[in-house]
């Protein structure tokens, strides 16, 4: 079964998403996601420039081997634009080879290890009162773990939180320019601890209950942090600090027992191969879409166990719904899957253009059993919606340093 055609799409239903199209000779085609949130069109151009002409002729069932040619191959091994690209090649692929065998995607990587994947929800409010309402709102729809965010008094946005146009936080998608955004540590301490402290006594020990700290933190203040949370119970704390150092995470493990994720910006087990065999974090965070693929995914996962590490995929809206299914058949096969993100299935265009079965109910997504992904492209849906430049904000301290986002 030999590849005849890669396409390309970018379309914007409320935010970008790169599309890639594997067409064989075969008649069976494959896609795959691409997209790199405000980098969209240098994963574009690698795809149409760099990978898809070494790619026509070669047999599509070689999985392995077009991604270690794609990895290994080219010389520059990782970053995020390569990553992206063999990752929405990798996904394409396996899509393809469940077609061809008449399987999802799951029961070529061994089957199910359970029988649904646990979400967690996303309350994100302007004050403690608005999050631990919309904390109510989703536990009410069934959700059994929830991530909670709240706007910090004094700063002007909050990472997480309904911006000034109030729409979904990271829905920008139509920001010609990158927004800037104030943090102050200080600021965000006099309220996180509150934040929690309020949600215990209100839904009791039950639920499962997270937060992204956005990496905005040191080592030490992720210390402080973690310590001071320990009462609450988190599943976990979600990128803490900056990790490009992996050694500094002993500096947050050797004092909070708050379990730690990290990982939603990793392009390959090298990002934290450290974190995990010095077992430093407890949920890895890697996305199929940015760390190489369902091949990639696969490999990190099976390394992760031996060190009692679960996976955890990002599930942000930059993400699109090929990367979801994809993770959906990585999460019901892992022996050492923990938590899936959610932020729901999308607008009305989304669902027009990326079509698919996996159900959501009570909390809880059920996997699709259609050959392969068990999700379809819409090209004509997506032409509708061209791509428009769009950029995640720059964070600064008060005084004007630029700061982690
Ligand atoms: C999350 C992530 C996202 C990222 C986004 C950047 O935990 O869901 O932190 O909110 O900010 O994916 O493109
Ligand atoms: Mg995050």
């Amino acid at each position: 079964m030999k590849i005849k055609e890669i396409k390309v799409f970018v379309c914007n239903p409320g935010r970008n998403f790169v599309t890639v199209k594997i067409i064989t000779d075969a008649g069976i085609h494959g896609i795959g996601d691409a997209t790199l949130n405000g980098r969209e069109m240098a994963v574009v151009s690698y795809l149409e420039e760099h990978v898809a002409p070494c790619l026509i002729g070669r047999n599509a069932h070689d999985i392995e081997d077009i991604w270690q040619y794609l990895y290994k191959g080219v010389y520059w091994r990782k970053g995020p634009v390569n990553m992206a690209a063999v990752a929405a090649i990798d996904m394409a692929l396996w899509d393809i080879k469940g077609k061809a065998a008449g399987l999802p995607v799951y029961q070529l990587l061994g089957g199910k290890s359970r029988q649904a994947v646990t979400l967690y929800a996303h309350a994100s409010g302007e004050d403690i009162k608005d999050t631990l309402d919309k904390t109510e709102e989703l536990i009410n729809q069934g959700f059994k773990a929830v991530r909670l965010q709240s706007a910090v008094p004094g700063l002007n946005v909050t990472y997480g939180v309904l911006g000034d146009k109030k729409d979904y936080y990271e829905l920008q998608g139509n920001r010609p320019l990158p927004p800037e955004e104030a943090w102050s540590t200080q600021k965000y301490f006099n309220m996180i601890v509150d934040l929690f402290a309020q949600a215990r006594e209100r839904f009791g020990n039950d639920v499962h209950l997270l937060h992204d700290v956005h990496s905005r933190l040191t080592p030490i203040e992720s210390a402080r942090l973690g310590k001071l949370l320990e009462p609450y119970n988190l599943m976990f704390l979600e990128d803490a600090s900056i990790a490009e150092n992996q050694d500094s995470y002993k500096v947050i493990r050797q004092h909070t027992t708050t379990p730690l994720a990290i990982g939603e910006t990793y392009n390959t087990i090298w990002d934290c191969k450290d974190l995990i065999q010095n077992q430093l974090i407890d949920y890895l965070r890697a996305a199929a879409t940015h760390a190489g693929g369902i091949t990639a995914l696969r490999r990190m996962a099976d390394f992760a166990s031996i060190y009692n590490v679960k996976t955890a995929p990002h599930g942000a809206p930059d993400l699109s719904p090929v990367c979801f299914a994809a993770h959906m058949h990585l999460n019901i096969w892992a022996p050492n899957f923990g938590i899936q993100e959610f932020v729901g299935l999308g607008n009305e265009q989304l669902k027009q253009i990326f079509k698919h079965q996996i159900k959501v109910e009570q909390g809880m997504a059920y996997v699709s059993d259609a050959p392969g992904l068990g999700i379809e492209f819409d090209e004509e849906e997506a032409s509708k919606y061209p791509y428009k430049r769009s950029y995640l904000p720059v964070s600064r301290l008060e005084d004007g340093t630029v700061w982690n986002w």
